[in-house]
């Protein structure tokens, strides 16, 4: 049944890819200026500047909107005026206790600035319930500990992973992307990651198909129901174990050198940030209400972020468990001892069944 399923999706997949040559640039400077959006988009939720329930101010429709799309207003919700009501001041609560952010109800600063940060496409609250376990603490290691700490990454429904059988990974590039060896490096750095804190070990191999994790650059549609929305927007997908896609948008402008400079442009987008992240989904990590974690679900452009925070490191170790020689902080509580072993791996996870709701923000703001 699952091997049907994703014989299909091969088929499905394999009949119209749209390959494309990447952007690829070594630093920032050297994107044309013509490229590069203007910020007057972003601008328009900056003016919402301390608005708080009672008060009306243009922008707060769109506003709304986007808080529905993401799940903090009821999809039910309909009153899309200018209005801020009891409705929106208890999304922006919600949103601000996902985000970490002090719950004043109120569009303050701090709130605003995370608005406008480019982000998952994917809602952070369905049916009412948060999918980041924001402030929740872990059941896992609360349980026997005397040590106390507060877990905030999350895993795909079901919990898939990879088979503890399958403790090597095969990966291969979409050979029509001829990609370089400074762009295969980055993915050698972004597996290393991964490969550092858990039993995992990532090799290259050259027959794409057969490859357990299958990365391409591709633009627009690209045959998996998934397009791509050109500079922004969506950045790149992956999919959850065991189906082992990871799809880049060839449109955005890549960075290679992770050289970034204060006021880089705001398309610039370091490669092996959004490697490490995608990867951390291809092995079964969902987001993270931790600012600072790698699963955290938005970054700024021109960032880069790279290194795996505990947070990342508890949890694909409780998924994987540890790697022996790895002594680090991360697994200081239970190292060894892999989680969810009872889990999902022979069972069908309909990880390609997810569906990724990745609209672009601003298609809401113009
Ligand atoms: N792409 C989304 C992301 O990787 C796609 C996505 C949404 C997704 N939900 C998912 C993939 C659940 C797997 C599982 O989050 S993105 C960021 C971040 C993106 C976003 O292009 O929006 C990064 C890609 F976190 F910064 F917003 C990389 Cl690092
Ligand atoms: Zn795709
Ligand atoms: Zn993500």
């Amino acid at each position: 049944m699952k091997l049907v399923a994703v014989i299909f999706l091969f088929s499905l997949i394999s009949v119209d890819l749209n390959p494309v040559s990447a952007n690829f640039f070594p630093n920032i400077s050297s994107i044309p200026a013509s490229i590069i959006p203007n910020g007057s988009v972003w601008d328009a939720f900056g003016a919402l500047h301390g608005c708080r329930r009672g008060v009306k101010s243009q922008g707060l429709a769109s506003l709304k909107k986007y808080f529905q799309l993401f799940g903090y207003l009821n999809t039910s919700y309909d009153d899309f005026s200018d209005d801020f009501d009891e409705f929106l001041e208890s999304a922006v609560k919600n949103y601000q206790l996902n985000f970490n952010l002090n719950q004043t109800g109120e569009l303050d600063a701090p709130t605003l600035k995370h608005i406008v940060l480019p982000r998952c496409g994917n809602a952070d609250i369905v049916n009412g319930s948060s999918t980041m376990r924001s402030g929740k603490s872990s059941s896992a290691y609360s349980a026997n500990s005397t040590i106390h700490t507060v877990a905030h990454y999350s895993f795909f429904p079901n919990r898939p992973r990879w088979p503890a059988e399958k403790s090597q990974l095969t990966y291969a590039f979409a050979p029509e992307n001829q990609l370089s060896d400074v762009v295969r490096g980055i993915f050698v750095k972004a597996f290393e990651r991964w490969s550092e804190v858990t039993p995992l070990t990532f090799v290259e191999t050259t027959t794409f198909n057969r490859a357990d994790l299958r990365i391409g650059f591709f633009s627009g549609d690209h045959g998996d129901g998934e397009p791509f929305d050109g500079v922004l927007g969506t950045l790149a997908h992956a999919f959850s174990p065991p189906v082992g896609l990871l799809h880049f948008d060839g449109e955005e402008n890549w960075v290679t050198d992770g050289n970034f400079l204060n006021g880089s442009p705001m398309s610039a987008v370091d490669l092996e940030s959004v490697a490490v992240h995608e990867i951390g989904h291809l092995l079964g990590l969902g987001h993270s209400s931790v600012e600072d974690a790698i699963m955290y679900p938005t970054i700024s452009s021109g960032i880069r972020k790279v290194e795996l925070a505990n947070d990342d490191i508890m949890g694909i170790q409780e998924l994987y468990g540890s790697n022996p020689n790895y002594n680090g902080s991360g697994s200081t509580l239970n190292p060894l001892t892999p989680r969810g072993e009872r889990d999902t791996s022979g069972a069908p996870t309909h990880g390609f069944a997810l569906v990724f709701g990745l609209l672009s923000l601003l298609l809401f703001l113009v």
